[in-house]
């Protein structure tokens, strides 16, 4: 809004000027966000306990979760209020992708928001179905694929990480494919979401690295440099990565352990989907499997403990996501949240570093 309402104004105000360049924007976006989360934090989850938005925790979970039981969950509305707020006032309105971005984290926002109420409030601990959940966030997913072909110039070109010149042209594939990615990495990051402060870390260190890559991307003068696709208008998507950066910085205050609250599915499916959504946005589909390896290797770690059990009755980790294997070796819940968040900084950094080891 302030970019829409105060640039046109640069010839008597001079310093309206600052509003045309991204890198202002986006740290108003950051500091904006951070500060709207933690002025509303403790608000947010007074409601959250006064209306008795306790999380259950399931007996069959790690013994060291049980004291856990009633601690507010839903908390992830204070990372959503903080940046919707914030790009209110420092996003380009013209920026088509942006609005997509942000149509995804809303209706996956709103998704999780009634499998928490079902869970949390009317106490049906199913939720939303498995079936209902995926189909509503396959069709919010082919929406965006549609929107993205429709208003942006994203071509179905799918490029692979270290390798320079070799794309593989998906065509109409492109759209499943892309579909797949976001509703992938929404459900991994929801699966990431046990540990007290761990998918909230992973995701201020991917947002980071998405915001560093859609700033390139979308300069034309460092993409001639790095010798990385143009992507005209993607640096836009700089002022979401760093407001949602931030908000997960000030949720992160009253997330760390012990957490004050949960996000719930209101928080992890809406910003897992808007990873996702970045990786189509940018075009680093595959990028997305290093920056978001640990959202891979949790994901992983299900689908290998459960085919291996069905197969053969025994479970290959003593519990599934790998979060839960390292508590049940005795791995203390802080130490497992942060050297997870080293190795995703270090994967955060090798994905960097593919934009010239090409
Ligand atoms: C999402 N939710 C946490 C919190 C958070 C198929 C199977 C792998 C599914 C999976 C599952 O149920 N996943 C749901 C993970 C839950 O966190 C809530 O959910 C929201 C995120 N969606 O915001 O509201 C629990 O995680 C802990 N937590 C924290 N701190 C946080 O900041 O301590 C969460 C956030 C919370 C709290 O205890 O209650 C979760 O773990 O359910 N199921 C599992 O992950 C279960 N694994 C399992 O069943 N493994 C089996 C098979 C199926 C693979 C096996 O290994 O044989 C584990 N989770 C639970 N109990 N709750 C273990 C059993």
């Amino acid at each position: 809004m302030l970019y829409q309402y105060l640039f046109p104004l640069v010839d008597t105000v001079g310093a309206f000027n600052v509003f045309k360049y991204l890198s202002f924007r986006a740290f108003g976006a950051a500091v904006t966000a951070l500060m709207l989360a933690l002025f509303v934090g403790p608000a947010i989850i007074n409601y959250l306990k006064k209306m008795s938005f306790g999380q259950v925790v399931r007996e069959e979970g790690p013994e060291s979760h049980y004291k856990k039981s009633g601690t507010p969950t839903m908390g992830g509305l204070i990372m959503l209020f903080a940046l919707f707020i914030s790009m209110l006032l420092w996003m380009n309105f013209s920026s088509v992708s942006t609005w997509i971005v942000l149509f995804v984290t809303v209706c996956y926002g709103l998704l999780g928001f009634v499998d928490d109420y079902k869970k949390v409030v009317l106490k049906n601990t199913k939720g939303i179905t498995a079936g209902q959940k995926l189909a509503a966030q396959f069709i919010v997913a082919g929406i965006t694929a549609w929107l993205f072909i429709q208003f942006t110039d994203l071509n179905s070109e799918l490029r692979f990480p270290f390798l320079k010149n070799f794309t593989i042209d998906l065509g109409v594939l492109y759209i499943p494919f892309g579909m797949l990615v976001i509703v992938g990495t929404s459900n991994a990051a929801n699966l990431t979401d046990g540990l007290d402060g761990l998918l909230v870390g992973i995701i201020i260190i991917t947002m980071v690295t998405f915001g560093l890559l859609t700033y390139l991307a979308g300069n034309a003068i460092f993409a001639e440099y790095l010798d990385i696709p143009y992507v005209k208008g993607v640096g836009e998507l700089a002022v979401f990565c760093a407001a949602v950066a931030a908000a997960g910085l000030g949720f992160l205050w009253f997330n760390s352990h012990p957490a004050q609250v949960f996000m719930g599915d209101v928080g992890s499916l809406a910003l897992g989907g808007a990873i996702g959504t970045l990786a189509v946005a940018t075009k680093n589909e595959l990028l997305l499997t290093i920056i978001g390896g640990i959202f891979v290797a949790e994901a992983l770690s299900v689908m290998i403990q459960v085919l291996y059990f069905k197969k053969t009755g025994k479970r290959v980790f003593r519990m599934a996501p790998l979060h839960h294997h390292f508590e049940m070796k005795g791995l203390p819940e802080s130490k497992i949240t942060i050297r997870f968040w080293i190795i995703a900084i270090l994967l955060a950094i090798i994905a960097l570093a593919t934009l010239k080891l090409r």
